[in-house]
C-alpha cells in the first residue's frame, strides 16, 4: 500500500552541501517527493517536534543542533514508505549504519546524523502536518 512519511535533511547535511545528493538518492530509491521546503526551525518548533525526547539527556543539544541552520523538510510517498525511508537513512549512529545508507555516507556522529525520518504511521501522521498543509502536498 502506498504510504507517506516525513523526513528532514538536518542542518549538518544542508551546511555541507549534501541536500542535493540526498534528494537524488531519495528519487533513485523510488520515492515521490510530495512536499518539499527549506526552512529554519525556531527554538519552539524544535522543542515541540522533539517533545517525545524531552526527558532524555541529549534533548537540549539536539534542539540546539536542529536550530543551528536551515533544514529541508520533506513528505515522501512510496510503498511502505516509513520502513523504506528508515532503511535508506540507516542506523541512528552512523558507526552502526550499513554501507550505502545516507547516515553512513553523510552523518558526522549520533547527534549530527544528516537525516530524520518518522518511525511509525502515528508519527508520520503527526509530523507531516507539523510542516505541510494539504495544499502543499502534491
Ligand atoms: P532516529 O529515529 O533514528 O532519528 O533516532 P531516535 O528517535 O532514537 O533519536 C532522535 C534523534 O535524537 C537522533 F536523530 C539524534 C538524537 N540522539 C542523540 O543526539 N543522541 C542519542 O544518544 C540518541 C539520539
Amino acid at each position: 500500500m502506498s504510504q507517506r512519511t516525513f523526513g528532514i535533511i538536518k542542518p549538518d547535511a544542508v551546511a555541507n552541501g549534501k541536500a542535493g545528493a540526498i534528494l537524488a538518492a531519495i528519487e533513485e530509491n523510488g520515492f515521490q517527493i510530495v512536499g518539499l521546503r527549506k526552512t529554519r526551525l525556531s527554538q519552539e518548533q524544535a522543542e515541540a517536534f522533539y517533545a517525545v525526547h524531552k526527558e532524555r539527556p541529549f534533548y537540549a543539544g539536539l534542539v540546539k543542533f536542529m536550530t543551528e541552520g536551515p533544514v529541508v523538510v520533506m513528505a515522501l510517498e512510496k510503498e511502505n514508505a516509513i520502513l523504506a525511508w528508515r532503511e535508506l537513512m540507516g542506523a541512528t549512529n552512523p558507526e552502526k549504519a550499513a554501507d550505502g545508507t545516507l547516515r553512513k555516507r553523510f552523518a558526522e556522529n549520533i547527534e549530527r546524523n544528516a537525516v530524520h525520518g518518522s518511525d511509525a504511521p502515528e508519527t508520520a501522521a503527526q509530523e507531516i502536518p507539523f510542516f505541510f498543509t494539504g495544499s502543499d502536498l502534491l
